[in-house]
């Protein structure tokens, strides 16, 4: 390393060196540390072992992991043809027309996408779904698609898994090259909570598709045609894939009180989306407030005024969405969403391989090796006991969710974030107070990001020992979140029916609110300078070459993304860490195999670990294929 030093220096490179060069350069003798990719690992096995993983809060010392069983395929096999295959040979419009045509009912996997947002707050690892990934394409191939990224993935995969959300697409489509994948994107809020510049999503969308994107489930948390309509435009001109625009389902149609979001309502709004170019509409009910009966009335009358196929989402919240399928299938619905059995149910979306079951011998049933299918489920829910820490603690359906209408994800979440804030006894009240709050917000449509500001809201009255009536009556003199100040302000666009005046005046106080495009406020980014800025900032050091989605990564989220980065020049790429490993460290003694590249594969055992020194620094020792190596870690716990 000090002969590298000195032939890296400025001084020795311009030639000018002279007998005094190493004494006057003392940062000769400053050695970074090396860069390879073992002693980064070891760095992070070692961190876990004396530190743990900030994101598992609570490890049971107790628990043993059962190694999931990956079911059977031939990985030189030929994959058979799928809706991928499909789409390519006939195009995004006559696909839609293809769908449209089809007696059968289709199924949507989002056990790797909504399934684990739902269930394990989005933390399911890229290693765990590359493992039966291949398996299940081939397989599955009758699948109609499957959803694997947006949503909350992107940020999760950054913020917590230390993982490239674009490298997860890119692997999941190589090994599944023959199934549609899906993605859900937040119209002009992309993957994230606030609205960006257009060129930036079209770019994201363009993206996307590259690398491996095929069907863009698109919605607007207020069901905003403006934020929608532009999206749309952008997967039809930017992309081969298809466009499912989709309507935000809340209330209840059958609500003879309803006069909001009634079946007009609904059926308009399909129209504009048709309108607006749309191959599939999608019918998003994010908190499962759609019941059987209306699942019914809604799938007939969409069928009878769009020409477009109908692509239904639930959430399971209540323990009766299997019966909204099935009136929904009954009413003709094209594909549905599901998820294998082991991530099913509660906040996620009803059990894949139940429903299967449900409509076997019957008229629209699918064919579909049911056996193969209870396999796959018995994975997912082995590989769901590594990440018990993430488990929300919701026990069973919930009636209440015709009350407080929060979506699936978000309930989830909602608990251990009232843990966290020390108001776990009074997670009731929350949920009873997200329902007051959105009548004083004017009931809108609750799905992020603008289910966050009416979760916000919630906790900070609860928490401040607030009513509504309290906000109506002494206003003026609080200070509210600033998600709630955005909000009025229009930073997310307009609700139905606009939102009440004289609430709006008690949140923005002297602010003016506005009423066209967020996106109209924000410019548009000068793509190739800041690309080049970007380049300049982040490549000194990094191991691999910035590539133009780590950029759009960047402009999505920057602190995110920075971070992310440095933990990426202390660690490198962790993806291929076991689970256990991941977020458990290693026990004494454990060994592990490790493949960092393609044959590139490491055994790596955990010998012993030290006592902190008088500068609290750990020894810990390993073996790495078969040599002694040791790393020392702060111990910070
Ligand atoms: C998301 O936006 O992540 C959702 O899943 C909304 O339902
Ligand atoms: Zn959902």
């Amino acid at each position: 390393p000090f002969l590298d030093n000195i032939l890296k220096h400025e001084t020795f490179r311009q030639g000018k060196v002279t007998v005094n060069f190493i004494k006057a350069n003392t940062d000769l003798f400053v050695f970074k540390a090396p860069k390879n990719r073992a002693t980064k690992l070891i760095t992070y096995l070692g961190d876990i072992v004396v530190n743990g993983n900030a994101d598992v809060k609570k490890v049971d010392t107790t628990k043993t992991f059962i190694k999931p069983k990956v079911p059977k395929f031939d990985s030189n096999a030929t994959y058979p043809e799928g809706t991928k295959d499909l789409l390519t040979k006939l195009g995004p419009d006559k696909f839609s027309e293809w769908l449209k045509n089809e007696k059968q009912v289709h199924f949507t996997d989002t056990t790797m996408r909504d399934a684990h947002q739902s269930l394990l707050a989005t933390r399911m690892r890229t290693f765990d779904m590359l493992k039966v990934a291949q398996g299940y394409a081939k397989n599955h191939p009758e699948i109609f698609s499957m959803e694997v990224w947006g949503g909350a993935t992107f940020d999760v995969c950054l913020r917590f898994l230390q993982e490239n959300p674009w490298e997860r697409l890119q692997l999941l489509r190589k090994a599944m090259p023959n199934v549609l994948l899906q993605m859900l994107i937040r119209g002009s809020n992309g993957v994230g909570y606030k609205a960006y510049s257009d060129n930036l999503i079209g770019e994201f969308v363009e993206q996307s598709w590259e690398n491996g994107v095929d069907v863009f489930r698109i919605f607007d948390s207020l069901n905003w045609m403006k934020s929608l309509a532009p999206c749309i435009e952008h997967v039809r001109t930017r992309t081969g894939g298809l466009a499912e625009g989709s309507i935000c389902y809340t209330n209840d149609i059958l609500n003879p009180k309803n006069t909001k979001y009634n079946l007009n309502y609904y059926i308009n709004l399909a129209k504009e989306i048709e309108g607006a170019g749309a191959h599939i509409l999608g019918v998003k009910d994010m908190a499962g407030l759609l019941k059987p009966y209306a699942a019914y009335e809604l799938i007939s009358a969409l069928k009878s005024e769009i020409n477009i196929p109908i692509h239904l989402h639930t959430h399971d919240t209540s323990s009766i969405q299997a019966a909204t399928y099935l009136k929904a299938i009954e009413a003709g619905v094209d594909v549905v969403d599901v998820a294998l059995g082991g991530l099913s149910g509660l906040t996620s979306q009803p059990n894949f391989n139940s429903i299967v079951e449900m409509l076997k011998y019957q008229d629209r049933a699918s064919p579909i090796n049911i056996d193969s299918l209870n396999e796959y489920s018995n994975y997912w829910e082995t590989v769901r006991d590594y990440y018990y820490p993430f488990e929300s603690g919701l026990k069973s359906g919930s009636g209440d969710v015709y009350n407080h209408e929060i979506p699936g994800g978000q309930y989830s979440n909602l608990k251990p974030q009232a843990q966290a804030l020390g108001l776990e006894s009074r997670f009731h009240e929350i949920t009873k107070m997200y329902a007051e709050v959105n009548t004083l917000f004017g009931d809108i449509v609750k799905v992020t990001p603008s289910s966050k500001v009416v979760g916000d809201m919630a906790q900070y009255l609860v928490s401040n020992h607030f009513t509504v009536q309290d906000v109506i009556e002494r206003g003026d003199s609080m200070s509210f979140p600033q998600s709630v100040v955005d909000l009025f302000k229009g930073d997310l666009g307009q609700p139905v029916g606009g939102f009440p005046k004289q609430l709006q005046q008690l949140i923005l106080k002297d602010q003016k609110p506005y009423t066209d495009r967020p996106n109209a406020h924000i410019p548009p980014l000068d793509l190739e300078e800041e690309f080049k800025t970007f380049k300049d900032t982040f490549e000194k050091d990094f191991s691999r070459k910035l590539e133009y989605t780590d950029f759009l990564s960047y402009q999505l989220y920057p602190k995110v993304f920075t971070d992310a980065f440095n933990k990426h020049l202390k660690y490198d790429n962790l993806m291929n860490l076991p689970t256990k490993n991941f977020f458990y460290g290693m026990d004494l003694g454990e060994e592990i195999i490790v493949e960092l590249d393609k044959g590139k594969t490491l055994l790596i055992t955990l010998e012993s670990v030290g006592e902190a020194n008088y500068e609290g620094l750990v020894t810990v020792y390993f073996k790495v294929n078969g040599q002694g190596r040791s790393v020392k870690i702060k111990d910070t716990s």
